[in-house]
């Protein structure tokens, strides 16, 4: 169970969802195109945004793959400003009929075809776990790349037409659109010392960052050939509730409950920045409100731990031993440490971080053990195969 004494720290923890973005003036009301939101932070990032905008839509377009989940969005469902699609991104003729409105009327989801085009796009679609990638490349290579693509050109299509914009007008206040692509720290590769910024050259090791990498370069061609007004941001590691048990930190907190063996890869001496998927999607939200076309915005709460630190105050925290750590063989191109320089996002947008490493780790494992039935349920399916597949022989 728990430490409680540890636990009392994440109380009050929602009152920390409160806080002043500062309005920027002359923006039209928003229409939000989420995609992937049925996963793990896009679910975050739409409870996020219907409790602190009022007056903003959503439609959230997702494939449902394995990583997809409804159950994340339960107590929003209801909600008249949230619509759920199921399709995929990468479904050139879906992905016009959103764009056009074409598909809010042939569906009767709205008696005003325009009501529900979106104006703005925030891409979280993607393959996601870098151990899949290994696996197999290609879902990799049609959603994350391919699929970025079709809405890319789908928002030249609807929202520029025949026209360009300038880019050296400043847009910034009046800007109609924005294409908002959530991209990831991996893009940059691994490095033992120092920090990534933005300006860092692009060095991706796994299929996956590849992939990651291939859609932020068509984003920034998209932005320089025809001034679509792109932002890219590149988060660090997230943790926090509804995380898909594949990841090390719900695969770890589901394998302690059970008391199962927790797989640490090689020597547990790789680096990751960890954040809190909340003070992720406070960022996300910053960016669209504040963000510039154009720019990209690194973001990370400045908490590195080796895998090994991280599973050793992980035990502490759930009062289990130390003896359920095993070894295992390490994975294939396993970058070193990821570390990003996060102070762009900090001056010229003015966000920080509101969760310490601790308040994170402590909240995302009382999620955990809250929601039981929700991971118990992913364990038993398709998963249980995967995670034969690839620890049983390790
Ligand atoms: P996730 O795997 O939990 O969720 C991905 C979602 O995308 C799922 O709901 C899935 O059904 C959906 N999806 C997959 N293919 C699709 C397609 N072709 N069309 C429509 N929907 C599709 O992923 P996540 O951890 O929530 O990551 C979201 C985004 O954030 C990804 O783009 C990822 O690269 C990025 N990111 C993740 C992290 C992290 O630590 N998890 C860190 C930085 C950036
Ligand atoms: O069983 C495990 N044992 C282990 O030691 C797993 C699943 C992972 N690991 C290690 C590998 C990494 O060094 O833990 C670290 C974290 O692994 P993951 O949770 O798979 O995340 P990572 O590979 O770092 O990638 C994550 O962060 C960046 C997300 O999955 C990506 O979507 C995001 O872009």
């Amino acid at each position: 169970m728990v430490r409680r004494d540890l636990l009392t720290k994440t109380q009050g923890l929602s009152s920390k969802t409160q806080y002043p973005i500062p309005k920027t003036q002359n923006l039209r009301p928003k229409t939000l195109l989420v995609t992937g939101g049925a996963g793990f932070i896009g679910s975050n990032f739409i409870h996020h945004i219907i409790t602190e905008h009022s007056d903003w839509e959503i439609v959230n377009l997702d494939k449902l793959t394995y990583a997809g989940n409804l159950e994340n969005l339960q107590d929003t469902e209801n909600n008249p400003r949230y619509r759920f699609i199921k399709g995929d991104i990468a479904d050139r003729k879906l992905v016009g009929a959103l764009f056009s409105g074409e598909y809010f009327a042939a569906n009767s989801l709205t008696p005003n075809t325009q009501d529900l085009r979106p104006n703005i796009v925030v891409n979280f679609a993607a393959e996601s776990h870098v151990d899949r990638s290994i696996l197999d490349a290609s879902p990799f290579i049609e959603t994350n790349i391919k699929g970025t693509q079709v809405l890319l050109e789908a928002a030249r299509t609807h929202w520029l037409g025949s026209k360009t914009q300038d880019p050296t007008s400043n847009t910034q206040d009046l800007r109609p659109n924005i294409f908002l692509q959530v991209s990831t720290d991996e893009v940059y590769g691994s490095t033992e010392k120092g920090k990534f910024t933005e300006e860092s050259p692009l060095s991706p090791n796994s299929p996956y960052s590849a992939s990651k990498a291939a859609a932020d370069f068509l984003c920034h061609a998209y932005w320089k050939t025809y001034q679509l007004p792109v932002i890219i941001t590149r988060c660090s590691n997230n943790l926090g509730p509804f995380q898909f048990p594949e990841k090390l930190i719900p695969l770890a907190i589901t394998n302690a409950l059970e008391n199962k063996p927790i797989p640490i890869y090689g020597d547990g001496l790789n680096v990751r920045d960890w954040i809190y998927v909340l003070d992720h999607c406070r960022a996300l939200d910053f960016t669209l409100q504040k963000g510039k076309p154009g720019e990209i915005y690194n973001i990370a709460a400045n908490e590195e731990r080796t895998n090994l630190e991280l599973i050793h105050r992980l035990l502490d925290v759930m009062d289990k031993p130390q003896s359920l750590i095993k070894f295992v063989a390490d994975r294939p191109g396993h970058d070193r440490r990821y570390a990003l320089d996060a102070s762009k996002i900090s001056r010229e947008l003015g966000w920080q971080p509101n969760y310490s490493f601790e308040e994170a780790l402590t909240a995302t494992v009382d999620w955990y053990l809250n929601n039981e039935s929700w991971w118990r349920k992913i364990k038993r399916g398709d998963y249980a195969k995967y995670y034969a597949r690839m620890y049983s022989h390790r």
